[in-house]
C-alpha cells in the first residue's frame, strides 16, 4: 500500500504514525499538496491529503476513515481506536480537539497568515482561528494523558502537538501548557513519531 502526504501534515503523519505502531508496511508518496495539486487532484478529486493506496488499487482519502480501516483490517484486538463506550468517546473527544486545534492553527491561521498573499490577509480571521486552535489546545492540556501504549487519541494529539511547536512555535512556548509540554516530549521520543519527523513547514510564501 501506499500512503499519500508529506509528514508535514498532522492527519498524513498520523495515519504513517499508526501504520507503524501496528507494523504495517507502506511505500511513502511525498507528491506537495501544493507543488503538486494536478498530480494529487488525480489521486483524490479534492487535491488533499493524506490518502492510501490500497494493492487492489482502492484509494481511501480522508485520515478518520483511513485508520478506521485499518482499525478493521487489524480486528478489535490490536485497533487504536476503542470499540465501544466510554472509553471510545472519550477518544473520540481527544481527537476531535487535537484535528480540531490544527483545523483552526493550520487551515486556518497558518494558511492565512504563510500562504495567502500579504495584500489578501484579514487580521481578524488570523485572530478568531488563533483564539479557536488555542481554545482546543487549552481543552488537551486541562486532561490527564496517562502513559501507555500508543492509541489514536495519543498519536493524534502527538502529531497536532509536534505541527503546532514547529509552525507556530510562538503559540505553545515551553512551560504554557505544562501537561501538553510533558505529553509532546514523550510522545515525540517514540520511535514512530522519530521516523516520522519533519523540522521544515513546506508550502509556499504568500507574497
Ligand atoms: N479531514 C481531512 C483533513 C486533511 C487536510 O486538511 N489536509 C491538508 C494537509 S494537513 C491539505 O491537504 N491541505 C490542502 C488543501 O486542503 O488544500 C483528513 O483528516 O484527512
Amino acid at each position: 500500500m501506499i500512503l499519500v502526504g508529506q509528514y508535514d501534515s498532522p492527519y498524513a503523519r498520523r495515519v504513517a504514525v499508526s501504520l507503524m505502531v501496528l507494523g504495517i508496511p507502506y511505500e511513502h508518496d511525498t507528491r506537495s499538496v501544493f507543488g503538486d495539486f494536478d498530480s494529487m487532484r488525480k489521486t483524490n478529486p479534492l487535491g488533499r491529503i493524506p490518502s492510501l493506496v490500497l494493492d487492489d488499487g482502492t484509494v481511501l482519502i480522508d485520515s478518520a476513515a483511513i485508520l478506521d480501516w485499518i482499525d478493521e483490517s487489524v480486528g478489535p484486538e490490536r485497533a487504536l481506536l476503542p470499540r465501544s463506550g466510554l472509553a471510545r468517546r472519550e477518544a473520540l473527544q481527544r481527537i476531535a480537539l487535537a484535528c480540531g486545534a490544527v483545523d483552526k492553527i493550520g487551515g486556518g491561521r497558518n494558511y492565512e497568515s504563510l500562504i495567502r498573499p500579504a495584500r489578501y490577509r484579514w487580521p481578524e480571521w488570523i485572530a478568531r482561528t488563533t483564539t479557536q486552535g488555542l481554545g482546543a489546545v487549552q481543552a488537551m492540556n486541562a486532561l490527564d494523558w496517562p502513559e501507555g501504549p500508543l492509541d489514536e487519541a495519543g498519536i493524534t494529539a502527538g502529531c497536532a502537538l509536534d505541527y503546532i511547536r514547529v509552525t507556530a512555535p510562538e503559540l505553545m512556548p515551553d512551560g504554557r501548557y505544562p501537561v501538553l509540554d510533558a505529553l509532546w516530549q514523550r510522545l515525540t521520543a517514540r520511535p514512530e513519531f522519530q521516523a516520522t519527523g519533519f523540522s521544515d513547514y513546506a508550502v509556499p510564501r504568500g507574497e
